[in-house]
């Protein structure tokens, strides 16, 4: 069997991951199959083991059968201990690994001490592509590494060695599609139809974020942002359509309808070609215009998601989240009045987070009354501002390779079991609060609406029940101050039982 010149694989596995097979929403890894794409198009021989419906077993089999002379593979916060096993037994099947995505740029030090080669930092098309031409002639030397923009590698002393930025790709039309025959991607609408009820395919029209939340990671693509054509993405669509015939796509742009003109043009342009496919995207308040609302509608949106974050105006101006609360509950009317489901995503235990902007958060949901919410607990990534901000006081007893930011505790910070018991009572407290006001309004009010409503009420009573009892009773907020014992005491005990989503 000819070697090919790179396999590509990654660390997300349904198998292998109890919250994400939960979940049940997989989309494939669009970046590698981006890469894959570009790069059989500048004539290297490239496999891609797609590892979300594999065990890793399975794809360790793979690595040695194929024994690829380049493993590349994507990293995300939660997959870095699967990704340092994917390493390991690529490297033991004589690779050379380089490895790119969101995480390992944050920690090149660790993963070029644990035997990765290269960790490649930002776009990772072209820097891949220079990668695959350095490794022809067998292991490249310190000198040729240092020649190539946008890695991370060590140099023959053991120093690690950071290349210049990689410059980003100008021209992304000028990009091949993702490589999406490259997998079993059938597999993905099948999942989704057997789970949900409808099949559903991902794409991206943009690159980038100019926002500056402060929590979020910007590792990739930095601050830019940078659009396809309105005409390339339709094209795109087309294709999807006639290859796949999904009954939804999710546009996974970090901020869909960030530039108006794009997104009208783009909604008269599917309208021309009579493309109307229900989708999904994530946008923010301040860019839903009521014409932007009016083109998603006219162009199939079924659910928009809002990065509400809070309901308090104090913490959002501390995430630099550049967003009025009071605009989120305006638009938020404006989408379901065309028809849009709204979806929310809270973030709870931010930094100078007191309860009384918890129950803001509340009153604010109860206003907005979106049609669903998701609530993760914050963590700081790092490599943003957000974890400069609480650096000093970030700390974790696992070691580093089993574990993710996830699993980071900021000392001073209210515990886990705190913020687990104001979760359950600020989702029920909501819950409560809008089942009741549907049932006033409902005609016929039946005794099994009653019944939710008391399980929601008692459920709301228990969340904060548990907040009384686990709040911390110094009354101190942030502190800088070491861990105590108890509180080490408490994460050991939650680490061996905590779910990985809060
Ligand atoms: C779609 C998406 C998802 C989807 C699908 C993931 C998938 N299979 O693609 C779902 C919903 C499953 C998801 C889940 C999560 N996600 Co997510 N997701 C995204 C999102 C919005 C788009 C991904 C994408 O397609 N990007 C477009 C492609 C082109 O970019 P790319 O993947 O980065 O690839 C480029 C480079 O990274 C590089 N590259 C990639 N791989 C490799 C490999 C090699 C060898 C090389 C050299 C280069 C390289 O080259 C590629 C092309 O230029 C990104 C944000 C973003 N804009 O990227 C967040 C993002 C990746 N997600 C993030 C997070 C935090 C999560 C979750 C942890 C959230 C959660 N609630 O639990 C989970 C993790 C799930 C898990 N168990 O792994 C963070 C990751 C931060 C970090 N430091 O790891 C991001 C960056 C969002 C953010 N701004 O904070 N996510
Ligand atoms: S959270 Fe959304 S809007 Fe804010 S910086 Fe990240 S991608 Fe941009």
């Amino acid at each position: 069997m000819k070697r090919p010149d790179l396999l590509l694989t990654h660390g997300y596995c349904l198998e292998e991951d109890p919250v994400e097979r939960q979940v049940m929403m997989p989309y494939p890894p669009l970046g590698l199959l981006y890469l894959s794409s570009h790069l059989k198009h500048r004539g290297h021989d490239v496999s891609v083991v797609d590892s979300t419906f594999e065990s890793m077993a399975t794809v360790r089999a793979r690595i040695e059968e194929l024994r690829p002379r380049v493993v590349g593979i994507y990293g995300n916060l939660l997959t870095r201990a699967r990704v340092l096993q994917l390493a390991e037994w690529s490297k033991a099947a004589g690779a050379f690994v380089v490895l790119g995505g969101p995480e390992p740029a944050g920690h090149c030090e660790e993963y070029l001490a644990r035997g990765v080669d290269v960790v490649a930092v930002g776009e990772g098309e072209q820097t891949l592509d220079e990668l695959l031409g350095a490794t022809r002639a067998g292991r490249p030397s310190a000198e040729i590494l240092a020649g190539i923009d946008g890695i991370a590698y060590r140099d023959d002393s053991g120093a690690v060695c950071r290349t210049t930025p990689r410059q980003q790709l100008e021209d992304l039309d000028a990009q091949p599609w993702p490589d999406r025959r490259a997998i079993d991607t059938q597999r993905y609408l099948d999942t989704w139809q057997t789970h949900h009820g409808f099949s559903s395919v991902s794409l991206i029209t943009a690159r980038g974020c100019p926002f500056t939340c402060t929590w979020c990671s910007h590792s990739v693509f930095g601050r830019t942002h940078r659009r396809r054509s309105v005409s390339d993405v339709a094209d795109e669509v087309e294709w999807i359509v006639e290859t796949y015939d999904p009954d939804r796509l999710w546009y996974a742009d970090d901020v869909f309808t960030i530039h108006r003109r794009w997104t009208l043009d783009f909604a008269a342009e599917l309208s021309r070609r009579n493309l109307r496919v229900p989708f999904e995207c994530i946008s923010r308040a301040d860019c839903l215009s009521d014409e932007v609302v009016d083109a998603l509608a006219e162009m199939g949106c079924h659910r928009l998601w809002i990065g509400a974050e809070s309901g308090s105006q104090k913490i959002l101006d501390a995430m630099k989240r550049k967003t009025r609360r009071d605009d989120v509950q305006d638009r938020t009317r404006a989408l379901q009045a065309r028809g849009i489901e709204v979806g929310m995503f809270i973030m709870l235990g931010y930094e100078g987070e007191t309860e009384a902007d918890l129950e803001e958060t509340a009153e604010h949901l109860k206003r907005s009354a979106p049609d669903t919410f998701l609530t993760t607990v914050s963590y700081p990534i790092k490599g943003t501002d957000y974890y400069d901000l609480v650096a000093d006081r970030v700390g974790s007893e696992r070691p580093w390779d089993e574990r993710t930011d996830r699993d980071l505790r900021i000392s001073g910070r209210q515990s886990d079991r705190y913020y687990h018991a104001a979760t359950r009572w600020l989702v029920n407290d909501v819950r409560f609060e809008l089942a009741r006001r549907r049932r006033r309004e409902s005609a016929t009010p039946g005794t099994f609406d009653r019944l939710r409503e008391a399980r929601y009420w008692l459920a709301a009573r228990a969340g904060r029940w548990g907040m009384n009892r686990h709040r911390r009773r110094d009354g101190r907020g942030a502190s800088g101050r070491p861990w105590s014992t108890d509180e080490a005491r408490e994460r050991r005990s939650l680490e061996a039982g905590s779910s990985a989503r809060d």
